[in-house]
């Protein structure tokens, strides 16, 4: 049977038309008091020492625990092309990337352990295998965009410099020459093969702001985790300092 919309009539009849507006209101209200309450007693929780209070800690823990679960190292950021990289990369962040770095001080310190350290020059990291990744970089601050990067693979790195030992841990911590901004980092993550030690962008030398002469690019996290000028790099089993995480952002910050 068709039903002719246009000329169908529907029988409103005032009483029960008040009665669902009254109902309504009073279910909105409800809503919105319980959701106040909610927001009002979330944010008066005192913050824990990582600057969260701590029900909103557990949602980032609870999101790491099932995000790490999906986590796969043989799936790959969506890859694209040098033409679909733009050309003016966006800078965004200069804590330990000021101008009074000395470059021809610089050398990459990598702690094996305690008392054992490995020095290694730009030199010899360019020996290594290049390698180039084309990805969308995203900024918890809302912003992305397709960015060209090269260098070597973190675990071509950690296979040259006989690290195996040390990539069987739980995170890779990694501090500015001047020990002003510092991030760690899941080894699964650094070892996923877009995560590079990186000393170019769109194919020169990586611009000082940009991090020169070496910085982290680590496509399955957001920008937060792509330090920029690395002085030290190191393992451990627990979580190391990180910026932003002491800001009360989330540690995995996976994408
Ligand atoms: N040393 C250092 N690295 C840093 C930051 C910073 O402030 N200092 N900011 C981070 C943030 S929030 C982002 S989004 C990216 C931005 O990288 P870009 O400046 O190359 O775009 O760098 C990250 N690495
Ligand atoms: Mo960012």
């Amino acid at each position: 049977m068709k039903t002719n919309w246009e000329n169908r009539e529907f029988s409103t009849d005032e009483k029960s038309f008040k009665k669902a507006t009254v109902q309504s209101f009073i279910v909105f209200s409800l809503l919105f008091l319980a959701g106040g309450t909610a927001w009002l007693w979330l944010y008066q929780q005192p913050k824990t020492a990582d600057n969260v209070q701590p029900a909103l800690r557990a949602g980032y823990v609870a999101n790491e625990r099932l995000f790490s679960k999906f986590y796969s190292a043989s799936k790959e950021s969506k890859s694209f092309t040098k033409e679909e990289a733009v050309k003016k990369v966006r800078v965004n962040g200069n804590v330990g990337v000021g101008n009074d770095f000395k470059p021809d001080n610089w050398i990459l310190k990598v702690a094996k352990k305690p008392g054992d350290t490995l020095l290694i020059t730009l030199d010899d990291i360019k020996a290594l295998h290049k390698t180039e990744v084309i990805f969308d970089f995203k900024c918890v601050e809302g912003w992305s965009q397709v960015t060209w990067w090269g260098g070597v693979r973190f675990g071509d790195f950690l296979k040259k410099y006989n690290l195996a030992a040390q990539s069987a841990m739980n995170y890779c911590g990694m501090v500015t020459p001047d020990g002003k901004y510092y991030v760690g980092n899941d080894l699964p993550s650094m070892l996923q093969p877009q995560t590079l030690l990186c000393y170019e962008m769109n194919g020169k030398s990586l611009p000082n702001n940009q991090g020169y002469p070496l910085r982290l690019i680590i496509p399955v996290k957001y920008g937060i985790k792509h330090l920029k000028r690395i002085g030290i790099i190191f393992f451990s089993n627990e979580k190391p300092r990180d910026y932003w995480a002491e800001q009360g952002y989330d540690y995995y910050s996976g994408l």
